[in-house]
């Protein structure tokens, strides 16, 4: 491939209705969209998943948008790639910043599959083509809560996911069991918890919840043993999976059971497939995780998804669990609790152009 053009578009749009975690409330959603053109002109499509703030992780639009323009970029198009698994090895010398890498990781990928005319989910060597679908409820009171989840699965959403925090979990959770008492449930901590609030933890136990995901500190993997030791309820780990490394560091403690993969947390599409090869040789489970993203990175999270470990539903969701319109066409729809993925080349969505016009705030290309 002979790279020759690379566009970011910073995008912004209101949510639907705010989004509550244990680490604040969310109106508003930024996001880059990436578009590397190769001498042909066929373009692939990548999105950095950062948030306006930190609050996630270390990394901010600003912040990829700096290291794509400054260091990411200039990398890329210094030399032509043959494949996409070569750019780990290339962005290597560059500690961190893997939602900036992922975002253009994953639109070479989209390119790399539309050269071979193939659909991305194939290239992988995905299986699936039918992948389940979650929601997740993002309200902490607990009628809001109620009305989402009503909502969810009245739409067929095949799992719930509700975030927890000290003094709103057990009321919180027990409210919707007692509403719920078969559907496939589970909490998100977003690292609210200490080892002093494993009580908490394992008063959750009764409610028979699929998994409680990442009770403890972002960069916990050694005290997550403990409360995985104590809970009968499967421990998921999000935020303390950042390398390849950090997922053999948690399977060898067993400080979980199940592994919440995303792409921009880990780095692009390729580590992303590895930690998934590395879970189901040892037998832990995965599902692909979500960012509140635009079109572009939930139809590169169906290409994860097709891949034959991904078995618990993710949060990927529809484009309107969200936005009022996506930027991508179509745009990504839930039938029957299940989205079928496209058989067209590449990620098999294209740009919602007069969308991306409306949502446009700053674009900027760099050519080689
Ligand atoms: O912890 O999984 C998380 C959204 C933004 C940042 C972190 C998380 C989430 C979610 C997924 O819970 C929400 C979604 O994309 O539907
Ligand atoms: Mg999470």
């Amino acid at each position: 491939m002979n790279i020759q053009r690379v566009i970011l578009s910073v995008i912004k749009m209101n949510l639907k209705a705010p989004f509550s975690t244990a680490l604040g409330t969310l109106w508003e959603r930024e996001g880059i969209i990436i578009q590397v053109a190769d001498e042909n002109g066929v373009i692939g499509l990548g999105e950095a998943v950062a948030f306006s703030t930190p609050w996630y992780t270390e990394e901010t639009v600003k912040t990829c948008m700096h290291m794509l323009k400054d260091v990411l970029v200039p990398i890329l198009l210094a030399s032509p790639v043959h494949h996409p698994s070569e750019l780990e090895d290339r962005f290597s010398a560059i500690r961190g910043n893997h939602m900036a890498k992922a975002g253009l990781e994953t639109a070479v990928w989209d390119l790399y599959a539309k050269n071979q005319n193939k659909p991305l989910w194939e290239v992988i060597g995905g299986t699936q083509m039918i992948i389940p679908s979650g929601a997740v409820v993002g309200a902490h009171d607990l009628d809001t809560a109620l009305i989402q989840m009503e909502a969810f699965v009245k739409q067929g959403y095949k799992r719930i996911k509700v975030k927890i925090k000290p003094g709103l979990d057990y009321k919180l959770i027990k409210a919707l069991r007692s509403h719920y008492h078969d559907v496939p449930l589970m909490a998100d901590a977003n690292s609210a918890y200490t080892l002093k609030d494993l009580p908490l933890l394992e008063a959750l136990d009764e409610f028979n919840l699929l998994m409680i995901e990442q009770p403890l500190a972002v960069d916990d993997i050694v005290q997550h043993r403990l409360v995985q030791r104590k809970l009968n309820t499967p421990v998921c780990l999000d935020e303390s999976i950042v390398t390849l490394h950090d997922a053999e560091s948690a399977i060898d403690l067993e400080s979980c059971k199940v592994i919440n993969i995303k792409i921009g947390r880990v780095g692009g599409l390729s580590n992303a497939i590895k930690i998934h090869d590395l879970c189901l040789q040892n037998g832990l489970e995965v599902w692909c995780g979500g960012m509140i993203e635009f079109g572009v990175s939930r139809a590169h999270n169906l290409v994860l998804s097709s891949l034959k470990g991904f078995k618990i539903p993710g949060d990927i969701s529809a484009s309107n669990r969200y936005w009022d319109e996506d930027i991508i066409l179509p745009e990504v729809e839930v039938v029957n609790g299940n989205i079928h993925l496209s058989s067209k080349a590449g990620i098999g969505f294209e740009l919602n152009h007069n969308r991306m016009a409306e949502v446009t705030t700053y674009e900027e290309e760099i050519r080689g």
